[in-house]
């Protein structure tokens, strides 16, 4: 087994090259028969391989299939094309690599193996990097296989492209035994401080926010023929929560750099002023990511190529047939019955996923609309034109429109949870009899108490298991993000009741509005960034809960985020951080926290100790895992989402009493004025590799 998995984990190595060349940093060469040599080396292809072999670290024998896949859909996607999940075709394709591959009996792994070496060297490398993470991660025999991190796998989705041709020079010219310096990604490369959306590049841009964003897909496809793939506790609800989230987040980020909150895009024929450059080069096409000029306005696709024959027109019909969904409170499903509407049945009809009740009623419309985003200028592929970044999971966080877009696709869902069938919580709901907080607050050391503190800070990533065509060895770039000093939250309370148990749950939202005024709770509430939330017992009496920023629920560390390059990853006592399958899954630690400003910005500290006996979840044991899980945005793997209270509650509804969060508060709820401030300096990160300056 466990050179079997060294073999697979060899699958994702330099996706571009062809699999006849030497994979990892041993050299390892795949035997390939006449059947697995890719098309385009029928002549020669086995002859070369056999030479690369003749000087390999390692010679990987396969098993001889007596059948392989014909990928009839899937080996038409060219092998230079870029691949995007949103385009019809394109999910086709998936689809059935995704069976293929899932079809291997379980335990049969030389049989995966060479299915997957097949597929490896027939298919389009995105395409096969896709659906290659997705099998790994629902087969029982290969969940533990790690999936390589993908920013180290396709560098070009993450970054200036500026870097590869310094990466490739460097790789030439540096021998590997020789300390590589780091190529630096400057901080500001899509636009200059003319473009007042510019303000968010460094949130927008971040690395790990989009592989966040990605890895989030990943697990949770919103297709497949196999439908337990698809079919995990309350997906439809998580869809809705994590987007709300990140849309929160983001209008948090905008305050703080003085802009309004991110306008819907409601009027879906309106010019769109929101321009963006990428400054991206796909390494797979070999051609820049097309940008989007102000002022462009969606336009009806008729693209063959992709499966795409829509208009606008009909987005608007499926638009109006949720409304009434809505505000009917009921939902007709494709056999005529109908069904009381709910935030899970909702998200998968908006995203739509296989899930939705009924995707002919109901279309897809926030698939199509990344579409309808990404194709508005070439929407009839007169010019043979890719797809912007908006269409790519990787990418599409990137662009400023992403936001207008899902904050539309999140006000739909938030006009649900203000309408009369979803019922505002009542006191017995929210309160924890005889639990009463007396105080919270936020500690760092070093720091005033109740200020959270943010920062710059220079980071390594290691380019060159992607660098395809170029010389072996770590070739470093050097990014700047935001990151905030670790603290922690100590809230005090009484428990006048017997020892128990209970949910605690964080929260933090802005003071204030654009216009510095107090909020309104139906509007405040949709600001609250969930920071934390687990179970802790209580004991009779006094207690005092003292819980570390770094095990938030919502966060992943960083090196899971990353790959951890220094010196410390080497030791084999350390638990394996690398299992990026589902647990890549994760909002980065680094972005926690909102920037806040020098000066310091009014945020609000909420805590909730909820009742127990009505948040509890029935679990089954799934499988250990070793790796930290980022439950609050990403669920448990193999098991049920482990709350049983809506997600984004208290928030996810509005009150029936309170108008501002001060009149929210219960005993068991604690609110607290605090600061977040920026000291806008960077700092290495400790971690960089040694041999790196
Ligand atoms: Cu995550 Cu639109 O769903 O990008």
């Amino acid at each position: 087994m466990a050179n079997v998995v060294e073999s697979l984990k060899l699958l994702f190595d330099r996706p571009n090259e062809p699999l006849i060349t030497p994979k990892g940093d041993q050299k390892a060469v795949f035997q390939l028969s006449e059947k697995l040599v890719p098309p385009e080396y029928a002549s020669n292809g086995v002859e070369l391989n056999d030479r690369f072999g003749d000087d390999a670290g390692e010679k990987i024998p396969l098993k001889t299939l007596t059948n392989y896949p014909s990928f009839s859909k899937a080996s038409q996607l060219p092998s230079d094309a870029d691949f995007s999940l949103f385009l019809p075709k394109h999910q086709e394709m998936a689809t059935e690599v995704i069976d293929a591959l899932l079809g291997v009996p379980e335990n049969q792994l030389q049989d995966f193996l060479s299915t997957c070496v097949f597929a490896r060297a027939n298919l389009n490398p995105q395409l096969f990097n896709y659906c290659y993470s997705v099998a790994l991660m629902h087969r029982d025999d290969t969940k533990n296989v790690p999936i390589q991190n993908f920013a180290e796998t396709f560098p070009s989705k993450f970054m200036d492209s500026q870097v590869f041709q310094q990466a490739r020079e460097v790789a030439a010219v540096v021998p590997q035994t020789v300390a590589r310096t780091p190529i630096i990604i400057p901080r500001d490369y899509t636009a200059t401080d003319l473009e007042e959306e510019h303000r968010l590049a460094y949130w927008r841009e971040d690395i790990g926010v989009n592989l966040h964003h990605w890895h989030w897909h990943l697990v949770y496809p919103f297709t497949a023929s196999q439908r337990s793939i698809v079919a995990k506790d309350r997906r439809g609800e998580l869809f809705f929560y994590m987007h709300q989230q990140l849309i929160a987040r983001y209008n948090c980020e905008r305050l703080n750099n003085s802009l309004k909150r991110v306008k819907k895009f409601s009027n879906w024929r309106e010019p769109i002023p929101e321009a963006y450059f990428p400054k991206l080069d796909s390494l797979t096409s070999s051609r820049g990511w097309p940008p989007r000029q102000a002022n462009m306005r969606w336009q009806d696709l008729k693209r063959p190529v992709d499966g795409l024959d829509i208009t606008i027109n009909d987005m608007e019909r499926w638009r109006r047939q949720i409304e009434e969904a809505i505000s009917t409170g009921m939902v007709t499903h494709s056999d005529g019955s109908r069904s009381a509407l709910d935030i899970d049945k909702l998200g998968n009809m908006l995203e739509s996923s296989i899930l939705s009740p009924n995707r002919e009623l109901y279309g897809s419309i926030h698939n199509n609309g990344h579409s309808f985003s990404a194709y508005m200028h070439d929407p009839t592929h007169r010019y043979l034109e890719s797809f912007g970044v908006i269409a790519d999971e990787a990418t599409t966080m990137r662009d400023p429109f992403f936001f207008r877009w899902h904050a539309w696709i999140d006000d739909i869902c938030q006009s649900h949870k203000e309408s009369s069938y979803v019922r505002p919580y009542t006191r017995s709901e929210l309160e924890n009899q005889g639990v009463q907080i007396t105080s919270v607050a936020c500690e760092t050391d070093g720091y005033p108490a109740n200020t959270l503190n943010t920062f710059w800070m220079s980071s390594d990533v290691d380019l060159s298991r992607g660098l395809d065509f170029s010389d072996r060895g770590p070739v470093y770039a050097r990014f700047t993000h935001l990151n905030n000093r670790p603290f922690r939250y100590v809230i005090k309370c009484n428990n006048t009741g017997s020892a128990r148990r209970t949910t605690c749950r964080i929260f933090i939202a802005p003071k204030f509005d654009e216009r510095n005024l107090v909020w309104a709770l139906t509007e405040q509430r949709k600001m609250f960034i969930e920071m934390d939330r687990f179970v802790v017992p209580l004991n009779a009496g006094e207690n005092t809960i003292t819980r570390l920023s770094t095990e938030s629920s919502v966060t992943i560390p960083f090196e899971q985020t990353f790959r951890d390059l220094s010196a410390q990853s080497n030791d084999p006592r350390r638990p394996n951080l690398a299992e990026f399958n589902f647990c890549g899954c994760g909002w980065p630690q680094h972005m926690l926290v909102p920037k806040g400003t020098e000066a310091g910005a009014a945020y609000q500290l909420f805590v909730m100790l909820s009742n127990y006996d009505l948040d509890s979840v029935e679990q089954e044991d799934g499988s250990p895992m070793s790796c930290v899980q980022a439950s609050s945005f990403c669920g448990l793997r193999d098991k049920k989402y482990p709350d049983r209270r809506a997600m984004g509650f208290p928030f996810d509804r509005p009150s029936s009493t309170a108008t501002n969060i001060e009149d929210f508060i219960l005993p068991n709820m604690g609110l607290q004025d605090i600061t977040i401030r920026l000291l806008n300096q960077t700092e290495p990160n400790p971690r960089n590799p040694p041999s790196s300056s």
